[in-house]
């Protein structure tokens, strides 16, 4: 059954069907900017014009792929336009679906073997942030779909989430950095998402460019952000990670209670936000997900530690 929304924007799953390729290679074409996707709350869906666009110029390149025959988790290679992707290469140098055989393994609440599947992506020279990025996010993208089309049960929702939270906890130590510190994030849900991992990972990944980050995790109260971001050496920002939809009012009082307290840049991001609601519901800005917001917490340190070294210049004169 396909799933249209209105504008007749296909999901991930038709793209992959139709391009005959694995779910996970669209994603990845998608999220690598290869393939224009949109979100819709939290999910993508691509334009059928683009698609048709995209295997033309696979086709062009030589590299028009086949249907798929094999069950989703078989480690079957995909094709890019851009001839260096993995149908392009010799079967030996073929990437492993580490993300699809991590959906199973997490399903199944089994720790060891996910664990076991994010040291075989190591292994293989994918590094923490990818595994994060590019592996558990994806997966974690797949089993909310396999939910929300009843694929999977809630409890398996659950285990599969549990085992998450004990993966970033191995992970977490690969994110630390030696030396001065960038300034502070604080970072956490609004009251009433329940969604924990998001900025658990999120945090991980601000740790590993050298930010101190405080992540007050799900159902924060407007006032822990106040409290936190009082607290905090070198505040650079306050991101709050909106993954629940629905939820504007608290996402909006959030801001409101940081707004009296504090003068303090507040970017909205995760998967139930966009551009223009940060902006309605008052946020300095939006910052996406991934890498994109990344170097946009990057760019504020950088605007904040110049306008520190301003104001101690005015200060000696
Ligand atoms: C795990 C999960 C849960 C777990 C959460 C467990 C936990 N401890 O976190 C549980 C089971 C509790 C849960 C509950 C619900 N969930 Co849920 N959940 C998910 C799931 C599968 C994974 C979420 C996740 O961690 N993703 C991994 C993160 C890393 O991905 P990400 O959000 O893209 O992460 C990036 C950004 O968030 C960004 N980022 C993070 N913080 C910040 C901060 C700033 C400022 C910036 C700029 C960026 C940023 O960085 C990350 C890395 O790039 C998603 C599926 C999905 N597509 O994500 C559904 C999903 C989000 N849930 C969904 C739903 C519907 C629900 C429920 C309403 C279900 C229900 N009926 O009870 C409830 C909501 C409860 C509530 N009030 O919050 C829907 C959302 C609605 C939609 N269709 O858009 C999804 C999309 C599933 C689906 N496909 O339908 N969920």
């Amino acid at each position: 059954m396909v799933t249209r929304s209105p504008k007749g924007l296909v999901t991930l799953y038709e793209a992959a069907e139709r391009l005959g390729v694995h779910y996970m290679t669209v994603y990845r074409y998608v999220r690598t900017g290869r393939l224009p996707g949109r979100k819709v709350g939290v999910e993508w869906r691509v334009d059928p014009a683009d698609l048709d666009a995209f295997a033309g110029r696979a086709a062009a390149a030589g590299l028009q792929p086949t249907h798929r025959t094999e069950p989703p988790g078989t480690d079957r290679p995909s094709a890019g336009p851009d001839g260096n992707d993995d149908l392009a290469r010799p079967r030996s140098r073929r990437r492993v679906d580490h993300a699809r055989r991590l959906v199973d393994r997490l399903v199944a609440g089994d720790e060891q073997g996910s664990w076991d599947i994010v040291q075989n992506a190591m292994a293989s020279g994918i590094d923490a942030t990818d595994v994060y990025l590019e592996v558990v996010t994806p997966a974690l993208a797949t089993i909310g779909d396999e939910w929300s089309d009843g694929t999977i049960s809630v409890g398996q929702e659950h285990q599969a989430s549990v085992v998450v939270h004990r993966l970033i906890g191995r992970l977490g130590p690969q994110f630390a950095r030696r030396g001065r510190k960038r300034g502070t994030i604080v970072l956490g849900a609004p009251a009433g998402d329940n969604h924990a991992l998001p900025s658990a990972l999120f945090a991980d990944l601000l740790r590993g460019e050298g930010f101190t980050v405080i992540d007050l995790g799900s159902d924060t109260p407007p006032a822990s952000f106040v409290d936190a971001a009082l607290g905090a050496e070198r505040l650079v920002a306050v991101g709050i990670t909106a993954t629940a939809l629905d939820n504007e009012v608290a996402i909006a009082e959030a801001i409101t209670a940081l707004r009296g307290a504090t003068d303090t840049t507040i970017v909205v991001g995760g998967g139930a936000a966009a551009e223009p609601d940060a902006e309605r519901l008052g946020a300095d800005c939006w910052g996406g997900s991934g890498r994109d917001a990344l170097a946009l917490f990057g760019r504020l340190a950088d605007d904040a530690s110049r306008s520190r070294r301003q104001q101690s210049r005015r200060e000696v004169r």
